[in-house]
């Protein structure tokens, strides 16, 4: 609203001249959504203990983790609601790109809103079926890579870090390629959400990542300068990006270590399809796989470890995803999640060094 209401009142008020900056809107998303997520945190965590709406604890799982059980969980509707809200004041709504990735959330969150519905409002533990679920995300991600092929939004090349040209021009490929992205972006955070705060510290630091992506690609002295793909009003997602830290920060306040709620699958689907669409949005499918190296760690764990029992009868891992490996080696929960927190910061680190490297 700022953007649209606000700065066009700018030459009666010149002050509103400021609300044209992608860098000054996105640090008020970022207060904004702090705020909000914090204040909000508390009280749905107290609505959510009132009404007991809590996890669930499957028997299979570290015997550690059956002390969490009736934690509340579905605290995805503070952190995408913030986010939401934020992005009401902060967000310029004429970007392309930026209505696609409310799109992706928007949809991902109705999926994780309806599966966590099923399994803590109605007890019902299978909730979506994992074949409901990929359909409505690989659905979603085929609509959304076909706008943004048919409209041209992007390329359909493929950039790899350090080097200036091109890998490949994918072409009409793209749009399954995109659709892989968004959706084992969204499953991947999913599976990484198995920890107190081990999700939300990943998404922060490649929203941190992405964010400055974003405004770098949508910047056209500054592209050419880097030598990356310059994409038309990307520059907007920063201020998403930026939202979603602060929404993130105010949901760790409270999902750290011992958690006083999860984020369910209504945060780590919608979150996990944020990301993608941000990654491919700004180019940068690849270098994806570092930002998000943790996920991708999380995933792949999860691949060997299937993979491994079905054709060789034994397991890789003690328990994947690999989180729960540490776990049963003896590290305490703390450890684990500080330590993945640190791998994912330098990765965040390197994913941006490597805009001074083409
Ligand atoms: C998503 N959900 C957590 C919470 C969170 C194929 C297989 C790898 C699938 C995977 C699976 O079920 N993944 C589902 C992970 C769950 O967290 C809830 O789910 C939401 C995220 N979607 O917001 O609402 C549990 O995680 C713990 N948790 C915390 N703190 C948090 O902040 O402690 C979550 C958030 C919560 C809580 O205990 O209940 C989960 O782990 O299910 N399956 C698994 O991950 C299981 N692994 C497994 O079966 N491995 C097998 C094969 C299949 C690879 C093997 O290694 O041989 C593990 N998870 C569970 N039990 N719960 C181990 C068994």
């Amino acid at each position: 609203m700022f953007f649209h209401f606000l700065y066009p009142l700018n030459l009666d008020i010149s002050a509103f001249n400021v609300f044209k900056y992608i860098t000054f809107r996105s640090i008020i998303a970022f207060i904004l959504a702090t705020l909000i997520s914090v204040i909000w945190g508390k009280y749905f965590i107290n609505f959510m203990r009132k009404k007991q709406f809590g996890q669930i604890i499957r028997d299979d799982g570290p015997k550690s983790h059956f002390a969490k059980a009736g934690t509340p969980t579905m605290g995805g509707c503070v952190i995408v609601g913030s986010l939401a809200a934020a992005v009401f004041f902060c967000g310029n709504f004429h970007s392309l790109p930026v209505l696609i990735t409310i799109f992706v959330v928007t949809s991902f969150f109705g999926l994780g809103f309806l599966d966590d519905y099923l399994k803590v409002l109605k007890r019902n533990p299978k909730g979506v079926s994992a074949k409901g679920k990929l359909f409505w995300q690989v659905i979603t991600g085929l609509l959304v890579s076909f706008v943004i092929y048919k409209f041209n939004i992007v390329d359909t090349k493929i950039y790899i870090p350090f080097f200036k040209n091109a890998l490949v021009d994918l072409g009409w490929f793209y749009i399954p390629f995109t659709t892989l992205v968004i959706v084992s972006s969204s499953n991947a955070v999913n599976l990484t959400d198995g920890l107190d705060g081990l999700a939300i510290g990943p998404i922060i630091t490649s929203s941190i990542s992405l964010g400055v992506m974003a405004y770098v690609a949508g910047h056209v002295e500054l592209a050419s300068y880097l030598f990356i793909p310059y994409v038309e009003n990307v520059g907007e997602l920063m201020v998403l990006s930026f939202a979603l830290i602060g929404a993130g920060i105010g949901f760790l306040w409270y999902n750290s270590y011992p958690a006083q709620i999860f984020m369910g699958d209504v945060g780590s689907l919608s979150l996990g399809g944020f990301l993608g669409a941000v990654a491919v949005l700004t180019k940068n499918e690849i270098l994806f796989v570092l930002i998000g190296g943790i996920f991708v760690i999380e995933a792949v764990s999860v691949i060997l470890q299937v993979g491994s029992y079905k054709i060789r009868k034994k397991r890789i891992f003690k328990m994947a995803p690999i989180h729960h490996h540490f776990e049963l080696k003896g590290w305490p929960e703390t450890k684990v999640i500080v330590r993945f927190w640190i791998i994912s910061a330098c990765l965040a680190v390197i994913a941006i060094a490597t805009l001074k490297t083409r």
